[in-house]
C-alpha cells in the first residue's frame, strides 16, 4: 500500500527498473525532453490543448459533439501492416508458420538503428499501463515509450495508466517493455517487432493503433499469449459479453471473431423490441483474457479500459449504444466532417461531407469520404451497456464461447461443439473474408483459427495444445459455438439480418446451456431444431431458414480436405487429438 509520502515521490523514483530503461532509450533516441504520465484528466486536456496548438487534432462541433476531437493519420498509415509484424523467439519453429520470424539479435540490431536519435527535436513519453482491472491479479502491466502525444491519448482511454499502474509495476518488479516511435512513418522504415522471451516489443514507423498502442495487439495479444500459455490461461481475440434472460439470469459469452467483423456491435448489442424482458452488459469488445477459476469455470477480464472501435456503419440501427457513446469525450480518426465540423461516415443517416478523410473536399469519385477503417477512441466507462461487473477483480465466470467467421456459404447460422476437444477444432478452423482492419486485398476468404492469426505470439499447434491443456483442467468448461451472421442466398443477399437480431442465436445458446432445449446431431456438431430458435417478430420464411442451418455435405468435405491441408502446415507441433477430431468429422460426412 503506498503512503502519502510514496504519493509524493517522483514518478521516476517509484520503480528504478522503469527509470534504468527509460535512461538506456533516452541516451539511444536523443528526445529534447522526458515526460512521465500520472493519467489524470487534466493531463488529458494538457496534452490535448497542445495537439490543438500543433493542428495535429481538429476540434469538433461542441455543440452537437463536446469534447471530440479529430486526428487525421498519414494517408499511408491506416492500418495494421501484418507484413510487417514478428514475432523474434530465439527458436524459428516457436513463433510458428502463422508468423513471421526474425532472429532476436538481428531484429534488435536493425531496431537499434532506426531507433537511435530518433526522438531528435521530439518528446520521449513514459506511460506505465495495467492492462485490466488495477486491482486484479489477472491483470498484467507494461509501460510503453513513444514519441507520439496522439499515442499517449489513445493509451490514457484505452488502459489503466498513470501513477497507479507505475505503484503497481513497482510492487510486482515485472513488466512488459514497449518502445514506440513514429520515426519518418516511412512504410519502407515500418517494422512491429516482438520478443516474448524477453517479454518486449519494438514498433518503429507508423503511429496506427494497432502498431503504435501498444498495450493493445502487441501486448494484450501477442505477448500475453505467450505469458498466458506459461502461466496456464488463455489471451484471447474475444469480447465478453453479459446477457440477462427475461427469468432474471445472467450468462458470460466470450465471442471471436476476425476483425471488423462486428464484435464491437455484439458486445452492445440492443435487444429486438419483440424479444422483450432481455438486457445486455458490455464487458470488452476486443479482448479477453481467459483464466481457469478455482470452482472449475472460465472466468474472464477485459484487459482494456475504452473501446478503439471501426466507424462506418456505426448508427442508431446497427448499434445505438455506440452511435450514442461517442457523442461525446470521443477521439475520432480518419472520419469526414460536415460543413459544421461534425464527424461524418459513411453508414450516417444524417449529414453531408465536405471534407474527406484525408482533408480533402469530399470527392465520391475518389471513394469513400471516412476512411473504411475510420477510427472511434473512448472510454468503456461511456458505454451505455458498460457492465458494473467489468471492473470485477476476480472477472466474471464464462458460460459459452463463441467463434464466427464472415462467409458467404458452407457455415450455417449457428452449431454447437460436441465436447471442448471438438470446440478446439471448430476454432481452428474458423476462416474469414479480410477487411480493411489490415493492410492488403479485403474480401479474400482466409483461414483464421480463434481470430487469432494476426495475434497468436507463437507456434499455432502449441496453442492448439495450450487451449486443449486449459480445457482438461476446467471442471465444468463453457460450450464452445460456431457462428456465422455472414451467410448469403445464391443472388448474393444477407439471409440473416444480423445485429440486435443475433441475439436470438445467443438465447439458444443460453437454453442449450441451462439443459432446457435439445439439438439436432449432424456430421459438424448440433444444430437447433427450428422451432427452438424465438424467431418472433422476424420477417424470416422457413426457406431462409431451412437455408441458414442447411450443411452441404460436398461443400464440407472440401472445407474438411482444406482444413487438414492447412493444419499440416503445424508439422509434429500439431495435437493428434485435433487430426482425431478432424478425421471423426470427415467421417460423419461420408
Ligand atoms: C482491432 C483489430 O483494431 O482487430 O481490434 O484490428
Ligand atoms: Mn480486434
Amino acid at each position: 500500500m503506498a503512503t502519502a509520502a510514496d504519493r509524493l515521490r517522483p514518478l521516476p523514483q517509484l520503480s528504478p527498473a522503469v527509470s534504468s530503461w527509460v535512461d538506456s532509450v533516452r541516451e539511444l533516441t536523443q528526445p529534447r525532453a522526458v515526460y512521465w504520465c500520472e493519467g489524470t484528466e487534466a493531463e488529458m486536456r494538457e496534452i490535448t490543448a497542445q495537439l490543438l496548438e500543433q493542428a495535429q487534432l481538429t476540434k469538433l462541433n461542441p455543440a452537437h459533439f463536446p469534447d471530440c476531437y479529430l486526428y487525421r493519420s498519414a494517408p499511408n498509415d491506416v492500418a495494421r501492416v501484418e507484413h510487417l509484424t514478428y514475432i523474434c523467439t530465439r527458436a524459428r519453429e516457436d513463433a510458428g508458420p502463422n508468423n513471421h520470424w526474425m532472429d532476436p539479435q538481428q531484429a534488435h540490431t536493425r531496431m537499434r538503428e532506426l531507433f537511435r536519435g530518433c526522438m531528435r527535436e521530439r518528446t520521449l513519453y513514459v506511460i506505465p499501463y495495467c492492462m485490466g482491472p488495477l486491482a486484479s491479479p489477472l491483470s498484467r502491466c507494461g509501460v510503453e515509450i513513444t514519441d507520439s502525444a496522439y499515442v499517449v491519448l489513445n493509451m490514457l482511454i484505452m488502459t489503466r495508466a498513470g501513477r497507479a499502474a507505475l505503484e503497481r509495476i513497482a510492487r510486482e518488479g515485472r513488466f512488459v517493455r514497449g518502445l514506440h516511435s513514429v520515426g519518418e512513418l516511412d512504410p519502407e522504415r515500418r517494422f512491429i517487432m516482438h520478443f516474448p522471451e524477453e517479454l518486449a516489443i519494438e514498433s518503429y514507423g507508423s503511429g496506427y493503433g494497432g502498431n503504435a498502442l501498444l498495450g493493445k495487439k502487441c501486448h494484450a495479444l501477442r505477448i500475453a499469449s505467450w505469458q498466458a500459455r506459461r502461466e496456464g490461461w488463455l489471451a484471447e481475440h474475444m469480447l465478453i459479453v453479459g446477457l440477462q434472460n427475461p427469468r432474471g439470469e445472467t450468462h458470460y459469452l466470450a465471442c471471436a471473431f476476425p476483425s471488423a467483423c462486428g464484435k464491437t456491435n455484439l458486445a452492445m448489442l440492443i435487444p429486438p423490441a419483440s424479444l422483450p424482458g432481455w438486457r445486455v452488459f458490455t464487458v470488452g469488445d476486443d479482448i479477453a483474457w481467459l483464466h481457469p477459476g478455482a470452482d472449475g469455470r472460465l472466468w474472464a477480464i477485459n484487459p482494456e479500459s475504452g473501446y478503439f472501435g471501426v466507424v462506418p456503419g456505426t448508427n442508431p440501427q446497427t448499434n445505438r449504444n455506440a452511435y450514442e457513446m461517442i457523442r461525446r469525450d470521443t477521439l475520432f480518426t480518419n472520419v469526414a466532417v460536415t460543413a459544421d465540423d461534425q464527424p461524418w461516415w459513411e453508414g450516417l443517416p444524417s449529414g453531408t461531407p465536405v471534407l474527406d478523410w484525408q482533408g480533402r473536399p469530399y470527392d465520391p469519385a475518389r471513394g469513400p469520404a471516412a476512411h473504411p477503417n475510420s477510427r472511434f477512441t473512448v472510454s468503456a466507462r461511456r458505454n451505455p451497456s458498460y457492465s458494473v461487473h467489468a471492473e470485477d477483480p476476480s472477472g466474471v465466470p464464462i458460460s459459452a464461447l463463441v467463434f464466427g467467421g464472415r462467409r458467404r456459404e458452407v457455415a450455417p447460422l449457428v452449431y454447437e461443439a460436441r465436447d471442448w476437444q471438438h470446440g478446439v477444432l471448430v476454432g481452428a478452423s474458423l476462416a474469414s473474408e479480410t477487411t480493411a482492419a489490415a493492410v492488403g486485398q479485403v474480401g479474400v476468404t482466409r483461414r483464421d483459427p480463434m481470430a487469432m492469426q494476426p495475434f497468436c505470439g507463437y507456434n499455432f499447434g502449441d496453442y492448439w495444445q495450450h487451449w486443449l491443456d486449459v480445457g482438461a483442467r476446467l471442471a465444468r468448461p463453457p460450450r464452445i459455438y460456431h457462428v456465422n451472421w455472414f451467410r448469403r442466398d445464391a443472388d448474393g443477399g444477407y439471409l440473416w439480418p444480423g445485429y440486435g437480431e443475433n441475439l436470438r442465436v445467443l438465447a439458444w445458446m443460453l437454453e442449450r446451456c441451462a439443459g432446457r432445449v435439445g439439438a439436432q446431431e449432424s456430421a459438424i456438431g448440433n444444430l437447433p431444431h427450428p422451432h427452438d430458435l424465438d424467431l418472433r417478430g422476424l420477417d424470416l420464411g422457413p426457406q431462409s431458414l431451412g437455408a441458414l442451418l442447411s450443411i452441404d455435405p460436398a461443400l464440407w468435405r472440401q472445407e474438411i480436405a482444406e482444413l487438414r491441408a492447412y493444419l499440416g502446415r503445424y508439422g509434429e507441433r500439431l495435437p493428434a487429438a485435433l487430426l482425431a477430431e478432424l478425421s471423426t468429422t470427415e467421417a460423419r460426412l461420408t
